[in-house]
């Protein structure tokens, strides 16, 4: 795969090849723990590859192993270190929970977004992988692992409850409750998992699901997407869908003329449009 880089950051790695993304967490030495910084640059690189047309599919990975001891990670959720009182605390010393705001972007953004997991994806890690549209696992090396319970920070909303729509309520809770290890098969048999993928082909096999994705009608995807958002995102999910609407009747000839009467300061010609029935 012939990746570009798309922008230097820190905390994270930004490629891009044929149409697809690959937005990767890159401190492996703390199994991928994110901090403000992780954060504020996961967001950067996923709010410029949702809105570059050039971008169909967007892969969140992870660089690894740790140089320190050779184990992979995807993530291991909220940095510790960084955590204050109100939240994780950067350098301009304001507490925030952000992470919540990168869920969102994966989540309503109108491009496919798979999780690659090549080793532990954990607390807010393991959130993260639910959010996804899609993921594959390092058969190997991929551990699922909920440890909300033990730092006392539990994400109640998609990292919990929209786990529980995957893999049903008992093993939802048994998940959190418990803070039991999973293997990726274990992950795949529960159905929160996609493929299991020997780990020296996960990411070649991640690209490959990419370019099934780009195959298909980006409009299909879009209003596919937010129609299984929809019945879980309330009137949050309903606005999104509808946007979409709103952007196909954009497209009609009977919205440039209501448009173009209001810019021609002019009463709109309704009548040459026939009513569907
Ligand atoms: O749930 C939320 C949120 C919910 C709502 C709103 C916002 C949220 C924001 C965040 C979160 C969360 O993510 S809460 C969950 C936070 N994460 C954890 O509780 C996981 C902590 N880590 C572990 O349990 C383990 O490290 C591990 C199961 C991922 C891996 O274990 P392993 O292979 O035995 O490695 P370990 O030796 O523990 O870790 C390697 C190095 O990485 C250690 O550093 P070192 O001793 O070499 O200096 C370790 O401290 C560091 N590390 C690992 N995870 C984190 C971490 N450092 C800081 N924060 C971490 N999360």
């Amino acid at each position: 795969i012939n990746w570009t880089t798309v922008k230097e950051y820190t905390d994270i790695t930004y490629k891009k090849a044929n149409h697809v993304a690959r937005i990767a967490f890159n401190r492996p030495e703390v199994r991928n723990a994110f901090r403000p910084k992780t954060t504020a640059e996961l967001f950067d690189a996923l709010l410029h590859a949702r809105e570059d047309d050039d971008i169909g599919v967007v892969l969140l990975s992870a660089e690894g192993p740790s140089p320190k001891d050779g184990k992979y990670a995807f993530c291991s959720g909220g940095d510790q270190k960084a955590r204050g009182e109100q939240g994780y605390v950067g350098d301009d010393g304001v507490a925030r929970l952000n992470i919540l705001e990168v869920q969102r972007l994966i989540r309503f953004m109108p491009k496919v977004v798979i999780a690659v997991v090549p080793g532990w994806a954990v607390g807010g890690g393991h959130s993260l992988h639910v959010v996804c549209d899609m993921t594959l696992a390092s058969k190997e090396h991929a551990i699922f692992k909920q440890t909300d319970a033990d730092v006392t920070s539990f994400d109640g909303g998609y990292g919990s409850a929209y786990l529980a729509k995957m893999v049903g309520q008992k093993r939802a809770r048994e998940i959190f409750f418990l803070g039991r290890n999973y293997s990726a098969q274990e992950a795949f048999d529960m159905g929160m998992v996609n493929a299991v993928v020997p780990h020296s082909e996960l990411e070649d096999t991640a690209f490959d699901w990419a370019q099934e994705v780009l195959g298909k009608s980006p409009l299909s995807i879009r209003m596919l997407k937010f129609a299984f958002n929809a019945t879980d995102d309330g009137m949050v999910g309903q606005q999104v869908f509808a946007g979409e609407a709103t952007r196909l009747a954009y497209m009609t000839e009977e919205a440039k003329e209501g448009r173009n009467a209001f810019l021609e300061k002019r009463k709109p010609d309704f009548e040459q449009f026939k009513r569907v029935s």
